[in-house]
């Protein structure tokens, strides 16, 4: 990997948005993940490898971080930001056709649920690791899945609920979807989930975090 990638990486990895960003203190004045990938872009690197080789990479570090208790939310966020910073100058490429998603995820937090940080940290860090994220956003119910999966038939399903009153939503969303579907393939998560209650609706996967999510996704691919 050019010492130009690495240092992306490391951007991303630390949360590292831009020149301006004073976030983290010791790479204060220093180019960002914005700058070092508009220069990645303008010395001809190939797109696929700044994503590959270094923004995932560099995600990839802070959710396994996270999974294993040694970074936090906070940390998570400014990753996602730099990671957002950088993929501003890959878009022209994902847009072209030039890189191409590994597939589509369909996201939301179910019915009744308005609690909407972890899917977002989600969605970021499935973006982040190259899946294209169809973001639903709260309040989500059978029909609005099922409309947005007219629209991208071969989705993977992402379910978020936040209280116990409404996980049992979940319940239905999977009942209905697969029997459009048997094969759909519908993942599971948020604070009061356990992969007890994932088994017992019928869902393929739970995860407690977002980094379990993007794994069981890329097994999905390979
Ligand atoms: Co609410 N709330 N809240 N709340 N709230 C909780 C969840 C609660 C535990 C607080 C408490 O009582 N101690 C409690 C639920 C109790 C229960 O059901 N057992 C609760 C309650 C009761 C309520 C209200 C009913 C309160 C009221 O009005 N009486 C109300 C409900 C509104 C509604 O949804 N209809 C309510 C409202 C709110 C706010 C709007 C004020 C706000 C939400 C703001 C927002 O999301 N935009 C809020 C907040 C912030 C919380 C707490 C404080 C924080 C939740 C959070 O964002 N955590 C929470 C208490 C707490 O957790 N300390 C609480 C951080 C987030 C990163 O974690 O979402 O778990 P989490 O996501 C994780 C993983 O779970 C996983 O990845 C993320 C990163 O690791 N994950 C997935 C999540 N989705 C995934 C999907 C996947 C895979 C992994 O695959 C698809």
């Amino acid at each position: 990997m050019t010492a130009l990638l690495e240092q992306l990486k490391i951007c991303v990895e630390r949360g590292k948005i831009n020149k301006m960003s004073p976030y983290p203190p010791d790479l204060k004045d220093q180019d960002g993940a914005d700058e070092l990938a508009a220069a990645a872009v303008k010395q001809g690197l190939p797109p696929e490898d700044i994503l590959q080789k270094s923004l995932v990479v560099g995600m990839s570090n802070i959710g396994k971080k996270f999974s294993e208790g040694k970074a936090f939310v906070p940390e998570m966020l400014m990753a996602a930001k730099a990671m957002k910073a950088a993929m501003v100058h890959l878009e022209p490429f994902f847009k072209s056709g030039a890189v191409k998603a590994k597939g589509t995820v369909v996201l939301g937090t179910v019915q009744g649920d308005l609690h909407d940080i972890g899917k977002n940290l989600v969605a970021m860090m499935v973006e982040g690791a190259g899946w294209k994220v169809v973001d639903l956003g709260v309040d989500v119910g059978p029909d609005k899945f099922k409309s947005a999966l007219s629209d991208h038939p071969d989705g993977i399903i992402g379910l978020s609920a936040l209280l116990t009153t409404t996980m049992v939503n979940m319940k239905g969303i999977v009942e209905q979807l697969k029997a459009e579907n048997p094969n759909r393939v519908i993942m599971v998560g948020g604070a009061p989930l356990t992969q007890e209650y994932c088994s017992e609706i019928g869902a393929d996967f739970y995860s407690p975090d977002p980094q379990g999510a993007i794994d069981y996704l890329n097994s999905l691919t390979t």
